[in-house]
């Protein structure tokens, strides 16, 4: 794909985020060939530009980490994206439906490494003795693309839907905790919309940080001490509306909420 293309991809995606308007999925017509290497290349052109454009990247975070999503999408890797500072809520502020097309949010554990890890072969145990602290999340998704109707290429270059992240500020050390069985609620106006365990994430949230490290080495980068990591989604992602209160609950890990006007 030359150099052109992926402009023309990058700058279809980032247009329909600014716009904040659904398109239809690049594969469909634009560039149906699009495989995941080029959609890295492309998420890559689309990052270049939130740069140049003054945003800062906070941290990275994994997608289709359930074992359900990866089947139903036929692949054996997840995927990764990057939040960005204007995409950071405080938790308990509000955030504006409308400055999204079609919101939906996942709980999350976030991890904050005290040091760098580097792949290749980072396994869950190294991620556990690298991780500073965890924390509870959630990330508001919002795909570009009309209906989430999306290939994984297609989402790939769409930043992996990246939208919106909330950190909670309950933080533990990995020891504290039995990451996989944490168990976590996720409430909208008080009433549970989906439940999961940390299992949910690859079998071990850890485990999809040790996989950031190893994809990441493939284009000779590591993940960095100090950034906020989403580890992957928990439960199934659930649909934003106007009024809507969010709170995810977790097992030993607090919670963390915020609401849509
Ligand atoms: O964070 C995620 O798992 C979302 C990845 C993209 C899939 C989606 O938008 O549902
Ligand atoms: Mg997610």
């Amino acid at each position: 794909m030359d150099k052109n293309k992926i402009k023309e991809l990058a700058n279809y995606v980032h247009n329909a985020e600014k716009e904040k308007r659904e398109i239809i999925k690049i594969t469909s017509e634009l560039y149906p060939e699009l495989s995941i290497e080029e959609s890295y290349l492309v998420q890559e052109e689309l990052i270049r530009q939130k740069l140049e454009a003054g945003h800062k990247i906070i941290g990275p975070k994994m997608g289709i980490t359930s074992e359900a999503k990866m089947k139903q999408m036929d692949v054996d890797d997840p995927i990764y994206g990057y939040v960005f500072d204007n995409m950071v809520v405080e938790e308990g502020d509000s955030i504006a439906i409308s400055d999204y097309i079609h919101p939906k949010v996942e709980p999350e554990i976030g991890f904050i490494l005290g040091r760098d890890l580097e792949g290749p072969g980072i396994t869950t145990l190294d991620v556990l003795r690298a991780t500073e602290y965890v924390f509870p999340a959630i990330e508001i998704i919002d795909s570009r693309y009309e209906n989430f109707n999306f290939t994984l290429p297609d989402v790939i270059a769409d930043n992996t839907s990246a939208a919106g992240a909330v950190f909670g500020t309950y933080l533990r050390k990995p020891e504290e905790l039995e990451l996989d069985v944490v168990g976590v609620t996720l409430s909208i106006n008080g009433e549970i919309q989906s439940l999961g365990a940390g299992a949910a994430v690859l079998e071990h949230p850890a485990k999809s940080v040790a996989r950031l490290a190893n994809m990441l080495h493939k284009k000779g980068e590591k993940v960095k001490a100090g950034q906020p990591i989403l580890s992957g989604g928990i439960t199934a992602a659930v649909r934003l509306s106007p009024g809507d209160f969010v709170q995810a609950k977790y097992g030993g890990l607090g919670e963390v909420s915020f609401f849509g006007k």
